[in-house]
């Protein structure tokens, strides 16, 4: 007997040293003095919040104002470090961007979130990537031939949590590592559903300074007077995207449908073809006045936005990142849609990263992309802007719009002038849905233009602003 009892002992003993180091393993792999248990405690509360923040410990006290902002307009609101979800979800996903979409999954399941701010960018400026808060590429393009050219950046797949039979949706069906494929001249062989479960928006901060004057933006914002003229205003700005593709002046048509769908709205139109869009400087001026929306239908590059006059494709009409110096609109912020500006979303350039900016055929590097600098400018800019990360494609019919990037933000305008949806993310949510809807995606496609390019326009379609965000503020 003395001997089972000593076995027995010797046991108990080996099973308690194990559950420390499990525990104690945790806490050293983060660097954290925390527990697996711990942890549980800290978060199985019975309680269900609106938004939560995703960001990095290093941002978390800067974005505490945005948080005590949210909770006291009622949406309830939770930041949570990027560091605490990788040690929740140690035991699940292949990489730290799978870990996220799995905390997204449980934050769904244990407290209903409907919205996801990831708040965090690129960590620097050099040509390695290392980033704040994880990124997914997917690979879709259909007009390079290399992986790596064929790559490009989406947070859909952060909000596309649930595959059609409600389960977790990894976007690599093959379980290769490469995520969204869809091969040129091939089926698709990864089939996710794209619909997405949460409203997901990105805020990519680079540095502390960048999260305090956006969370004030965001704040000023919210708290502000709706009914003010400046805000009752849509400005469109387009010209003739396909001088000679096509025989209708593409932008100015997709602008007026949009312009269709917002009758409560004064409507401003920067058109090529009358002479209101001759330069930068009346976007500008424009922006400057007041209006709550901008849709920019043409053209673009990390860069810029562009388009043309009517059957001229030798002239452009662009909108710079350096033409942004003179927005001086302060607290009159826009929400600025552009899916048909390919790239213009494309949040991962940097000063060490040399694609796709030419100047007179050289290139050269810029710190950061179009929408992006608009969306962080102090004193002016825009309040959020919905554009595309990589090339996105204009519709080959016009009548149908079929798949067509112009016919998002259309959709865009119809769940907020029609369908009265008032939150920005939830905007971007329906137009998805009602896209997909319109637009069924025919996933053994082999053809280079076909069913493809209506996944990738909304695998592309990003939102870089706070998905809570209340339209016009809150009266
Ligand atoms: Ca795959
Ligand atoms: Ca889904
Ligand atoms: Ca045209």
């Amino acid at each position: 007997m003395p001997f089972i009892r000593k076995k027995i002992t010797k046991i108990a003993t080996i099973f308690l040293i194990l559950v420390l180091l499990h525990n104690i393993s945790i806490g050293i792999i983060q660097g954290q003095q925390i527990t697996k248990n711990q942890y549980i405690q800290r978060t199985n509360k019975d309680v269900s919040y609106d938004l939560i923040v995703i960001t990095p410990e290093k941002f978390v006290k800067y974005l505490i104002p945005l948080v005590e902002h949210k909770n006291s307009h009622g949406v309830k609101t939770k930041i949570v470090s990027i560091e605490d979800i990788y040690i929740q979800e140690f035991w699940n996903g292949r990489d730290d961007a799978e870990k996220i979409k799995y905390f997204i999954k449980d934050a769904k399941e244990k407290w209903d979130i409907k919205y996801v701010l990831l708040a965090g960018g690129r960590k620097n400026q050099l040509e390695e990537e290392t980033w704040w808060v994880p990124v997914r590429y997917t690979y879709l393009d259909r007009n390079y031939s290399s992986y790596v050219e064929r790559k490009f950046l989406t947070d859909l797949y952060f909000a596309d949590i649930y595959d059609k039979n409600g389960n977790f949706s990894s976007w690599d069906d093959d379980n290769d590592g490469i995520f969204g494929e869809w091969p040129q001249n091939e089926s698709a062989t990864d089939i996710p559903d794209l619909y997405p479960d949460v409203c997901v928006g990105r805020l990519p901060f680079r540095n502390v300074f960048e999260v305090r004057w956006i969370v004030n933006k965001i704040i000023r914002y919210e708290n502000g007077y709706p009914s003010e003229s400046w805000f009752n205003k849509i400005a469109v700005v387009a010209g003739d995207t396909y001088p000679n593709k096509t025989d209708y002046i593409d932008g100015e048509v997709y602008t007026q449908e949009a312009l269709n769908l917002m009758p409560d709205f004064e409507h401003i139109k920067l058109w090529a073809s009358d002479g209101s869009l001759k330069n930068w400087f009346d976007i500008v001026n424009t922006i400057n006045k007041g209006c709550g929306f901008v849709f920019f239908s043409g053209h673009g590059g990390p860069n810029t936005w562009g388009t043309h006059p009517p059957n001229d494709s030798a002239t452009w009409i662009n909108f710079k990142i350096k033409n942004m110096l003179f927005l001086i609109n302060g607290d009159k912020l826009p929400v600025v849609l552009t899916a048909s500006g390919c790239f213009i979303s494309m949040f991962n350039v940097s000063l060490g990263h040399t694609e796709w900016v030419y100047f007179r055929g050289i290139k050269y590097n810029i710190p950061r992309c179009w929408s992006w600098t608009l969306v962080r400018k102090p004193f002016g800019g825009s309040i959020a802007v919905i554009g595309s990360t990589a090339f996105s494609y204009e519709s080959p019919d016009i009548n149908s719009g079929v798949g067509g990037c112009e016919q998002l933000d259309i959709k865009f305008f119809e769940q907020y002038g029609q369908k009265k949806i008032t939150i920005l993310g939830e905007c971007w949510k329906g137009a998805i849905d009602s896209f997909l809807q319109n637009f069924t995606i025919n996933w053994s496609d082999k053809s280079k233009t076909g069913d493809a390019l209506i996944a990738k326009n909304c695998e592309q379609w990003l939102l870089i602003g706070d998905p809570s965000l209340k339209i016009g503020g809150y009266s």
